[in-house]
């Protein structure tokens, strides 16, 4: 009885030891971040979204916190959602990266939006956007302009 409460005890203690030193492990090289990208802006918008890809290798999860770019006024991080049958777009704290997985910023999904930008967003070129995560701090990723009516990071 008493061997089998400390034995216990002591699966619990490992667990949590295991669980505090791997928890401080995850680091920004174990998050990749794929194919940033944003559409042109049509006319004089003064809004934009930007979509990327995040690899998480780590066995940790993490989440996307914060976005932040010097050419718009305000970042948000914004999901998609059916409301009454119309697609509405939503701001939300954080965007889960589950360990070992790789979450999709894109189109009709989630994504970073981008208010008062300072100038249209010009096919061709590119920005810097700071991406900041819960574990793995901030990254600096550049995010490339594509055609107005580009479906994806890559030209067709
Ligand atoms: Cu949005």
């Amino acid at each position: 009885m008493l061997k089998a409460f400390i034995t216990a005890n002591l699966t619990v203690f490992l667990f949590l030891t295991s669980l505090t030193a791997s928890a401080e492990s995850l680091t920004a090289s174990d998050l990749e971040v794929l194919n940033p990208w944003a559409r042109a802006s049509a006319g004089r918008t003064e809004t934009a979204a930007a979509f990327l890809t995040i690899r998480n290798s780590s066995d940790q999860a993490d989440r996307l916190v914060a976005a932040q770019t010097d050419i718009a006024q305000t970042s948000e991080l914004h999901t998609h959602l059916h409301e009454e049958g119309v697609m509405r777009m939503r701001q939300v704290d954080s965007i889960d990266l589950p360990a070992e997985e790789t979450v999709e910023l894109a189109p009709g999904g989630d994504h970073v939006m981008l208010f008062q930008l300072e100038t249209p967003l010009q096919q061709g070129q590119s920005f810097p956007l700071n991406l900041t995560f819960e574990k793995a701090g901030t990254i600096q990723v550049e995010v490339k302009v594509m055609p107005i009516g580009a479906a994806g990071p890559k030209e067709n």
